[in-house]
């Protein structure tokens, strides 16, 4: 057995309270290695030798490793628990102390109470969530009167540049609701609307007031009422990382230098406060002089900001927060931030911006999801770019989701593409059937899809400013088919309880064939791809549905049956996705 690949801890993801009555533990060991991994467990306080126990299941493995998983019950919410773990030659139990044949030198894992606060509070809608991202500047333009100047045309083959204006609005956006109704879509998340001067709005001016090109406050309250009223909710960019240079505070020190009472809300190395040659202050990224960066640490700021914060939420009525450059933040203002947003609203999600492993930021005192860029590498590599094959996909998606607690995994924004990347259609060089195939993956795969503005109609771009191009509107211009595709597999997902609540298993990942199952309870759905240009014939298992005789596929609606010994064979095109359940 290969000891020193075994690892647990007892908190954050591998122990894991569901509930105050329930604790998901999880043990990772070599892949391969186990045969079997049970867990002993009781009251920490109790006398005698705890008999009760729970059989772990291999519920996921990555290129080195299988994750065993259980769920252990308890009435008093303190546990104490053992490993013992097996394989074909040895048997040892695992507790703290490490390894031993003799079970009191191995020592127990503690979790020594389930507290509320170790309790993932997310909001239950976000399990059924579909996010629909909207740049507002390039959307749609509802309102004439409120353009900037120097608009440039809004057509089908608009390339903007850093600096260049559409005239997209709240308005607009509000025009579009039964659009975005009929898409299946009940998440609207916009980046930055507050005022600023550019056209991204990332350098803010005032962080009280609708930038003036996208309309006022009695606007966006009307599409927030709206946007309910449709069944939406509406989330918003909180950019608290760094402030424009307009913004008043900054202004405060440009004007008194370092005798100003902002002074230290900046990271100022010297005064006067200069621009040129670089920068003398810290700002977003390199020398991004329009982005000053925010001391979070200061108790003003942090009052200042928090009161931001609470103040959208309670005031105006959203639904939550995206976290602008949520890495680079104190992680205690964050904390802070969940508190007060959280007691304004228990129902707002607050989601951060972390392309990278986010555990530090899910263990359920600050986010309660993240932008999935993880994912994201992974889609694009598979089904974007053709450059791992199906295994790799299942061990990059299992080993991203191992990172996590449960129920972030639920929430994570799973997107192809965003503002700040090139359009996924685009990296599938405008190959339509690979896009669909990763549509198809996204919205049946754990968490919300996220959808990028006109990727729904095939609107393909460049990076950062070309993925940002004018929304396509006339109907002769957009791809009627592949948004009547995304139609489909988004009621799908509504109508499958599983899609959005199941288990995730893989069924096959073979070469550029890859399947998985979302079970839920005895509801069962499986998902099938074939990432290749040519036919592919397989065998599949279909126990997990409880070996029915006949399952049906939902794109097409037919009925396939299985064979006796509960096999399903399938015959797939190139590039062709189906989607099994067992008829109700
Ligand atoms: C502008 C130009 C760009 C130029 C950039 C830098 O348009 O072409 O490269 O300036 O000079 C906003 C605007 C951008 C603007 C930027 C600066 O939307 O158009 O770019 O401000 O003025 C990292 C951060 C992540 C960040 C991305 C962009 O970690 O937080 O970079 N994303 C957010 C927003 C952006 C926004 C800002 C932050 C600033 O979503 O839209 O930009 O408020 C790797 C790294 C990641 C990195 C990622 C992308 O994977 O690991 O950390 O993200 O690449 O670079
Ligand atoms: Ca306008």
């Amino acid at each position: 057995m290969e000891k020193a690949a075994i690892f647990h801890q007892p908190y954050g993801a591998y122990a894991d309270p569901l509930s105050p009555y329930c604790l998901r533990v999880r043990l990772r060991v070599k892949k391969g290695d186990l045969t079997a991994c049970t867990v002993y467990h009781g009251d920490r306080y109790s006398q005698e030798e705890d008999q009760d126990y729970v059989q772990l299941q291999k519920t996921a493995s990555d290129m080195y490793f299988d994750y065993f998983t259980g769920d252990l019950p308890t009435q008093t919410k303190r546990i104490r628990y053992v490993f013992y773990v097996q394989n074909e030659r040895e048997a040892y139990w695992y507790g703290e102390n490490g390894f031993s044949q003799d079970r009191r030198s191995a020592g127990v894992f503690q979790y020594a109470y389930i507290t509320y606060s170790n309790l993932f509070d997310l909001p239950e809608w976000a399990l059924d969530g579909v996010v629909y991202q909207i740049f507002p500047e390039r959307f749609a333009n509802g309102d004439r009167s409120n353009d900037p100047q120097n608009v440039e045309p809004w057509t089908v083959g608009a390339r903007p540049k850093p600096d260049s204006y559409y005239g997209g609005d709240l308005q607009g956006v509000m025009d579009r609701l039964p659009y975005l109704e009929k898409l299946g879509v009940n998440v609207l998340y916009f980046t930055p609307i507050f005022r600023s001067p550019s056209n991204h709005k990332y350098d803010t001016t005032d962080y009280y007031q609708i930038d003036p090109h996208f309309g006022d406050m009695k606007t966006f309250r009307k599409l927030v009422e709206k946007a309910h009223r449709h069944g939406m909710r509406v989330i918003l960019d909180a950019v608290m990382n760094h402030t424009g240079v307009g913004f008043f505070a900054f202004r405060d020190v440009i004007d008194h230098g370092s005798v100003s009472r902002y002074a230290d809300w900046f990271h100022i190395s010297s005064f006067p406060v200069q621009t040129e040659p670089r920068p003398n202050y810290e700002t977003f990224a390199n020398d991004v002089w329009t982005m000053p960066k925010l001391r979070t640490q200061h108790p003003e700021v942090k009052a200042y900001f928090l009161d931001v914060a609470e103040y959208w939420v309670k005031e105006v009525g959203i639904d939550g927060w995206r976290l602008d450059v949520a890495n680079e933040v104190e992680a205690d203002f964050w904390r802070a931030f969940r508190q007060r947003v959280k007691k304004a609203n228990p129902e707002a999600l607050i989601v951060g911006e972390v392309w990278h492993d986010a555990s530090p930021w899910l263990m359920g005192d600050q986010f309660d999801s993240v932008m999935n860029y993880l994912f994201r590498d992974a889609v694009v590599d598979f089904f974007g770019r053709g450059r791992i094959g199906a295994e790799e996909l299942d061990a990059r998606l299992a080993h991203s989701r191992m990172l996590y607690r449960t129920q972030p995994q639920y929430a994570m924004f799973n997107l192809l593409d965003s503002h700040d990347t090139e359009r996924f259609l685009t990296t599938c060089g405008g190959n339509e059937k690979r896009m669909r195939l990763a549509v198809l993956f996204q919205t049946t795969y754990v968490g919300m899809p996220m959808i990028y503005y006109g990727d729904e109609v095939g609107m393909q771009g460049g990076s950062d400013p070309d993925c940002r191009r004018p929304m396509i509107w006339e109907k002769r211009r957009q791809n009627r088919a592949l948004f009547n595709f995304y139609r489909k597999v988004l009621r799908i997902r509504r109508e499958q309880t599983a899609l959005r609540r199941g288990n995730i298993r893989v069924w096959v990942a073979q070469g550029r064939i890859y399947g998985f199952l979302r079970r839920l309870e005895n509801d069962c759905v499986g998902v099938i791809v074939n990432n290749s240009d040519h036919m592919c014939e397989i065998s599949l298992d279909t126990a997990a549905f409880g070996q029915p005789t006949v399952l049906v596929e939902l794109l097409s609606g037919q009925s396939v049956q299985t064979t006796k010994e509960g096999r399903l064979f399938i015959t797939l095109a190139p590039y062709e996705g189906r989607v099994y359940t067992a008829p109700s």
